[in-house]
C-alpha cells in the first residue's frame, strides 16, 4: 500500500527484482504518480474488505508503505494481517528531529496546532494538505497559505487563504522563496519525516520562523522497516527462516 516517496522507491526495487506485486493508491489525487508495478486505486471497504481482497488475490505478504498520518489505513492493515495470517511489514521513515536553530512547538494533534497559533493576525503556511483545513476555522484572523495537490473542489473554510498547487517532493530553494514571497510568520506541519516534505522545515530554520509540528498518531504494534533493503530482506526470508 503506497502513496509515499518510500513506497515509490520500494516499487522500483520490487519491479527490478521481478517480484510480483500490486501497488495500491487510495485515489486521493487526480493523477497519482505512475508506478513500475500494476496499480489499483480506491479503498478496500475497511479492514474486512482488505482481508477479503488479500485472500482472493492469493497474496503472500502485505507491505504498508503508506504515510505516518495514514493512521486508519495502517490500523486496517494490522487487522487484515491478523485476520488472514499474512505477514505484515510497515515501511516507515523516522520522524524529523529538532536541529540547532529550529524553533519548534511540538503538539499532539491538529486541534492542539490550532491552539498553538497566536491570537494576533499572522501569516501561516498551513502545509498539511487539504483534509484538515477546516480544523483551523476557529482562528480565521490569520492569512493562510495552502499548498494542495489538486484544485479545491469546494469553497475553502478559511476567509483569508491563498492556494498554491504543487505536488512534492519539494526543494529547499523553492520553499525558502515561498516563505519569503508570502511573508510567512508561522509554519504548521505534520511530522511526516522523509525527504519529500522536509524542505519547508529547512527553509523555516533559515528564516528563524516558528514551526508548529504535529506528532504522528499512535498506531498498533507492527513490524517496521526504515529502508528498502530491510523490506527486500524480509521478503527474501520467509518467517520460518528467522524463527520469528
Ligand atoms: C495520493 C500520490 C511519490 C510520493 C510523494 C512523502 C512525499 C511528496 C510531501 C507540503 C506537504 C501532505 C500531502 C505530502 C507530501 C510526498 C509524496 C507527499 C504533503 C501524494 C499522492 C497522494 C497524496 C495524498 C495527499 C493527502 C495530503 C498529503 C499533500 C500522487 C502526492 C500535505 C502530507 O487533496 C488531498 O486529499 C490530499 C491528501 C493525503 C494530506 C492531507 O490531509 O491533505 N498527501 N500525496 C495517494 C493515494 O491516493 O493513495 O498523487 O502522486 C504523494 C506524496 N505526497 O510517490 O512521489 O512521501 O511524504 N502529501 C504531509 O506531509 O503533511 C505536502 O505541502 O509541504
Ligand atoms: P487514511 O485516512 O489512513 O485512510 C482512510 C481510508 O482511505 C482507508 O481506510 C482506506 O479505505 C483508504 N486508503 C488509504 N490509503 C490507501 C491505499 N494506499 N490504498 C487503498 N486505500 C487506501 O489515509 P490518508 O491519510 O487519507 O492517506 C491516503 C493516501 O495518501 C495513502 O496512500 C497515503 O500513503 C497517502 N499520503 C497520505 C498523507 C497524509 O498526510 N495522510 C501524506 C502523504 C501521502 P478503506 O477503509 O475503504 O479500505
Amino acid at each position: 500500500m503506497g502513496g509515499t516517496t518510500e513506497a515509490s522507491q520500494l516499487a522500483g526495487a520490487l519491479a527490478t527484482a521481478g517480484i510480483p506485486a500490486l501497488f495500491s493508491y487510495a485515489g486521493r489525487t487526480e493523477t497519482p504518480r505512475a508506478q513500475p508495478l500494476p496499480l489499483r486505486v480506491g479503498g478496500f471497504g475497511g479492514a474486512e474488505g482488505l482481508a477479503d481482497f488479500l485472500r482472493v488475490g492469493g497474496f503472500t505478504h502485505l507491505i504498508d508503505a503508506t504515510h505516518p498520518f495514514a493512521a486508519q489505513m495502517s490500523r486496517n492493515a494490522v487487522a487484515a494481517a491478523d485476520a488472514t495470517g499474512l505477514p505484515l511489514m510497515a515501511f516507515e521513515r523516522p520522524g524529523w528531529t529538532e536541529r540547532p536553530g529550529d524553533n519548534w512547538t511540538r503538539v499532539a494533534d491538529m486541534d492542539a496546532a490550532v491552539a498553538a497559533l497566536p491570537e494576533t493576525p499572522s501569516r501561516v503556511f498551513l502545509a498539511i494538505g487539504r483534509q484538515n483545513i477546516a480544523t483551523f476555522g476557529p482562528k480565521p484572523q490569520h492569512h493562510y497559505l495552502l499548498r494542495l495537490v489538486d484544485p479545491p473542489s469546494a469553497p475553502l473554510p478559511l476567509p483569508d487563504a491563498h492556494v498554491i498547487l504543487d505536488r512534492g517532493p519539494f526543494t529547499e530553494a523553492g520553499d525558502l522563496a515561498l516563505l519569503r514571497d508570502h511573508a510567512i510568520t508561522h509554519l504548521v506541519a505534520k511530522n511526516a519525516g522523509g525527504s519529500g516534505a522536509e524542505a519547508k522545515l529547512v527553509a523555516a530554520r533559515a528564516r528563524n520562523l516558528p514551526v508548529i509540528l504535529i506528532d504522528r498518531p499512535a498506531l498498533p504494534p507492527r513490524p517496521v522497516a526504515a529502508t528498502v533493503t530491510e523490506v527486500m530482506d524480509w521478503l527474501a526470508h520467509p518467517v520460518t527462516d528467522r524463527g520469528v
